[in-house]
């Protein structure tokens, strides 16, 4: 059969994987978003879906407010002991609260997670490997990769840390994983950092203390100077089959356009290893990750990949008790801003803008695909000045594109904005009455996205902005685009009843 690259689409970056008998389960990273570190479960390898995050309640962890995009979980590994589920990974903080390496642990991974055990060990991208009950702990610092064992009860270190490997000379070894199979201790790694010079690398060692060998033909897998579709290739975890097949995931990015850019994160990526007669592991096709992968090893034959028989729809009339897992919002859900009252989701705005950095009125999914439609239905009739509502595609606070039904000087109307960095601009389109539904849509493809309205089955275009200036290139850091919906109350906190009907997303 033939499956397609990404098996997880949009930004999900930094996966591991853990099998348990013939269930697979995959985390990755969240940054500064929240609910954090969301994890998947799939029976095939392929076909993946959510079962709840790591970080789910109020105060579980303190992400930092502020430097979007590279604060928060960073790169979290996922590994399974004894009837317990682990996750370890860094929250970044830039010294504030909550800061470092900390631990979770679940024995049902789709019904919560233990408050974090800090972890005293420096660096960032932990990772966890068993043996005989203890607990070694492999981590990166100074660029350099080193191991220690740990208690996971205490999070107490039990020894001096000690470097491993350094990698074969790329910036920044990273993101390591130690494994034993064969009779070796594997040490896999990540070299080149996360960007189009991304790499996997490995050594390996008959002692877990090293010393390690460098794997005689690394980097394993790359796709650097390629013409291949998918780049960036890098940050891998290996997981062995029911069957004794291995399979790595890994992150890579569609970029779409010349010079390189990308707009929808770090995705999640799939390959097939193999281990050679003298047992290094072969990645991939010889060392390159394919976007289309032909393959009859997989742990349940003839299945299907729902998403390329079926083009992806995501639809919430906001009828449930809790809100779907792909709604995320900015560093906290802030109390009473987002409320489920059946049916619809009741928006009640504070004062911070789509532009403030700090917690504010919006929820946002992931933007899944290069080619999507996305809109909300709400009644919304704004009647105090200076207040908003509306969807916008987003990268961060600096780097958005939206469309909102407001009121300003006076006058009701739609507020379209595009903010690239420090540039902005605001236009102003007047129109009356907003009673009863109107739709807000966006379309997205890889060259712009397009914002509009429908009102009374009348759809009129507002206007665009270009794709490549909402990409990682351009605003930078670790995360990828969201749309968002978001409302903005005015300076004396007024803010006209707003309820969200429903929001749709589809691929195109
Ligand atoms: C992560 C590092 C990396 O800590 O990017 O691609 C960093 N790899 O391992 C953030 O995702």
């Amino acid at each position: 059969m033939k499956y397609q690259n990404p098996i997880i689409t949009g930004f999900y970056p930094d996966p591991s994987i853990v099998r348990v008998e013939d269930d697979y389960y995959l985390v990755n990273s969240s940054f500064e978003y929240f609910p954090g570190i969301p994890i998947f479960h799939s029976r095939d390898l392929i076909n993946w879906k959510q079962i709840g995050h790591g970080i789910s309640r109020e105060g579980q962890l303190p992400l930092r407010v502020g430097f979007p995009g590279e604060t928060g979980t960073f790169a979290p590994t996922i590994r399974y002991h004894e009837g317990i589920f682990y996750i370890i990974c860094t929250n970044v903080t830039y010294g504030g609260i909550g800061d470092g390496n900390f631990l979770i642990y679940s024995e049902h991974p789709d019904q919560g997670w233990s408050d974090p055990i800090y972890i005293d060990c420096p660096g960032i991208d932990p990772s966890l490997y068993f043996e005989q009950g203890r607990a070694f702990y492999t981590g990166t610092a100074d660029g350099r990769i080193f191991l220690c064992e740990i208690d996971c009860k205490t999070g107490k270190r039990l020894e001096e840390i000690q470097t491993i490997w350094q990698g074969t000379g790329g910036n920044d070894p990273e993101g390591p994983h130690l494994y034993y199979e064969k009779g070796w201790y594997y040490l896999l790694i990540s070299e080149g950092g996360t960007e189009y010079g991304h790499m996997i690398t490995i050594a390996r060692s008959k002692s877990m203390k090293g010393p390690y060998e460098s794997c005689p033909f690394n980097p394993v897998l790359t796709n650097r100077s390629t013409s291949k579709p998918i780049k960036a290739v890098g940050h891998a975890d290996l997981v062995c089959d029911q069957n004794g097949k291995y399979w790595s995931v890994c992150l890579g990015i569609r970029p779409i356009s010349y010079p390189f850019k990308h707009n929808l994160g770090r995705e999640t990526m799939l390959t097939p290893v193999y281990f050679r007669e003298d047992d290094w592991p072969v990645f991939g096709n010889n060392g390159f990750l394919e976007k289309e992968i032909e393959t009859d090893i997989l742990p349940v034959q003839e299945i299907i990949q729902e998403s390329i028989c079926n083009k992806y729809k995501f639809v919430d009339c906001f009828e449930e008790k809790e809100l779907d897992f792909q709604w995320n919002f900015i560093y906290k859900k802030i109390q009473n801003a987002f409320v489920l009252s059946n049916p619809g989701l009741q928006l009640n705005a504070t004062q911070e803008g789509i532009q403030s950095d700090k917690p504010k009125t919006w929820i946002g999914v992931r933007q899944k695909h290069h080619v999507f439609r996305a809109q909300i239905q709400l009644n919304y009739n704004p009647l105090f000045e200076d207040e908003e509502t509306g969807i916008a595609i987003y990268l961060n606070h600096r780097h958005f594109y939206s469309l909102s039904i407001g009121k300003q000087k006076g006058k009701q109307g739609l507020i379209f904005h595009r903010q690239i960095g420090s540039l902005c601009h605001q236009e102003f389109y007047e129109m009356e009455n907003f009673y009863g539904i109107s739709t807000l849509y966006l379309e997205g493809n890889e060259q712009v996205y397009q914002f509009g309205i429908i009102k009374e089955d009348v759809v009129t275009k507002i206007g665009e902005g270009e794709t490549a200036y909402l990409t990682t290139e351009v605003g930078g850091k670790f995360t990828g685009n969201y749309i968002g919906i978001y409302g903005k109350s005015n300076q004396k906190n007024e803010y006209s009843n707003c309820l969200l009907h429903k929001f749709s997303y589809q691929e195109l």
